[in-house]
């Protein structure tokens, strides 16, 4: 008979992962994982797709350290679309697609176009794409700022013949050319004199500072996106595939519907969307990972509830404690060699252990990650402390129409209505401490996790999920594990508090 007080649920807070043999070096250990089927990541860290969380300039930091953003739907396609684009345009090495300028161009046309783009030159070309120059922002320092209406680029440009390479330059030779003429860009071409790619000396040097970052087959940093399944969610799939995006994560609060599902199956068998990775979600149990594994998905997302500003459980009863969520929808993503993201509720380094043990391959972060400079929004001073925003995107603000239009709502079922008071939130707004740049923030967390693994013997994160045992702890361990007795009077970079 049916037994509905059956299982008990357990979260981060109820376990603790056992020590084990260790006789690993620091250097020996691998934090390689598979964020899909078909894309590893060099750090199991993924931002959140939230309007406090996640837009370009987070994308691109999350990629430079090894990790992926997933890049928020509360935007217009089109606003969505030119983030992949800026995220892909920030080079790591070779940029295969530089932004051009006609010799026609004015010079006002330039300034906007170096605006926009945040680039400082560009070559310029003809109608058929031959390279007939190179034009910066300090050729526009000897025109004066009257005339840039009426000035062309080929009047002030560095006309061909320039110092240029093969479109099949390896790294090494571009190097040495850069160097010998102490360029700023090289452009490449073909033996047509087409214009192929651009190397700058900048991005040289940070595809130097960021070893471990998320690239494409070509050297590009990965991005994903959020898209939904109602609406135009169609639409924003293909033309952000269109844009260039690496991941599209077709996800609501509850994954487990049926119009969600056809949406994945149909992503992964139409000749149009089918080469992109698809990650389906949000799940909770085996039942509901398993629909996503049978409709072809590269990944699921799991979690519902454990979100730092998710009132979810609170508003409908559901959800299920994480840990046992994720451990359930590894026993159905696990043998159909689907990887699982562990999603929401991390508020230290030691739960990304506990989840890849669980069954998690990698996990999302949204609140840990709000509260840094690459975040979305402005820094608030509250009692001469900083903040930064943080709100669920199943919250009043969020979905609210005031001003703008929500494109988030149908994340939680909510239908349009008139007044913002006739919306059921499941998500509350507020804020965190600001805590600087990413990369230290980062840094933390991945350095944690190779604590993790030394503990537990593992040298990578297959063989942490094979090794990794948990003790089930009582409310009386939690208080032991935590700084107890004693004043904290130095405030740590990787612990909160309770
Ligand atoms: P956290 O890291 O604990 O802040 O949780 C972030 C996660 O919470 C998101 O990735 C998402 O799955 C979930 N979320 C976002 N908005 C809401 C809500 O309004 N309920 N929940």
């Amino acid at each position: 008979p049916h037994d509905p007080f059956a299982n008990l649920g357990l979260t981060y807070d109820d376990v603790l992962l056992l020590p084990g043999y260790s006789d690993l070096a620091p250097s020996d250990i691998d934090t390689t994982t598979r964020l899909t089927r078909e894309i590893s990541l060099r750090v199991p860290l993924i931002s959140a797709a939230m309007d406090t969380v996640t837009e370009a300039r987070m994308a691109i930091a999350m990629a430079r350290q090894g990790g992926i953003g997933v890049l928020h739907r509360n935007l217009s396609i089109e606003d969505q679309a030119r983030q992949v684009d800026l995220v892909k345009r920030t080079q790591t090495g070779i940029i295969d697609n530089p932004v051009t300028i006609g010799p026609d161009k004015t010079l006002e046309e330039l300034d906007k176009l170096a605006g926009e783009y945040r680039i400082s030159g560009f070559p310029v070309v003809d109608g058929e794409g031959h390279l007939i120059g190179i034009v910066t922002n300090r050729d526009l320092r000897f025109t004066p700022v009257a005339e840039w209406a009426t000035t062309k680029v080929e009047e002030v440009m560095t006309p061909a013949p320039l110092i240029t390479g093969p479109s099949t330059i390896g790294r090494e030779e571009a190097t040495l050319l850069l160097r010998r003429h102490k360029l700023e860009r090289l452009p490449l071409v073909d033996a047509e004199g087409r214009l192929t790619g651009l190397i700058t000396v900048k991005d040289f040097v940070k595809s130097e500072q960021f070893p471990h970052a998320s690239k494409d087959g070509q050297g590009r940093l990965l991005v994903a996106a959020a898209i939904g399944y109602y609406g135009d969610a169609w639409t924003r799939a293909t033309t952000l595939i269109d844009a260039g995006v690496d991941v599209l994560v077709a996800d609501t609060a509850h994954g487990n519907v049926r119009m969600l599902i056809e949406m994945v199956e149909r992503l992964k068998k139409d000749p149009a969307t089918r080469d992109v990775q698809v990650i389906g979600g949000n799940v909770a149990t085996r039942q509901g990972a398993q629909s996503f594994v049978d409709a072809g998905a590269d990944a699921i997302k799991v979690g519902v509830g454990p979100g730092s500003i998710c009132t979810t459980r609170i508003i409908t009863g559901v959800g299920v404690p994480q840990i046992t969520a994720v451990y359930e929808s590894a026993l159905a993503a696990r043998p159909a060699g689907v990887p699982v993201i562990a999603d929401g509720g991390m508020r230290h380094s030691g739960e990304i252990g506990k989840a890849i043990v669980a069954g998690a391959e990698t996990v999302m972060l949204g609140s840990m990650l709000a509260g840094t400079a690459e975040a979305p929004g402005e820094t608030i001073l509250v009692n001469g402390k900083q903040f930064k925003a943080y709100r669920g995107m199943g919250s009043i603000g969020a979905m609210s129409s005031r001003g703008k239009k929500s494109y988030s709502k149908d994340r939680y079922f909510q239908a349009e209505v008139a007044d913002d008071s006739l919306i059921v939130p499941e998500g509350v707004e507020g804020q965190v401490p600001f805590k600087g740049s990413l990369s230290t923030v980062t840094h933390q967390l991945v350095g944690g996790l190779h604590q993790t693994m030394f503990y537990v013997g593992a040298q990578s994160i297959p063989e942490l999920q094979a090794k990794g045992r948990f003790v089930r702890i009582t409310a009386a361990s939690l208080k032991e594990s935590h700084p107890h007795d004693v004043q904290m009077t130095v405030e740590a970079p990787n612990y909160t508090g309770f």
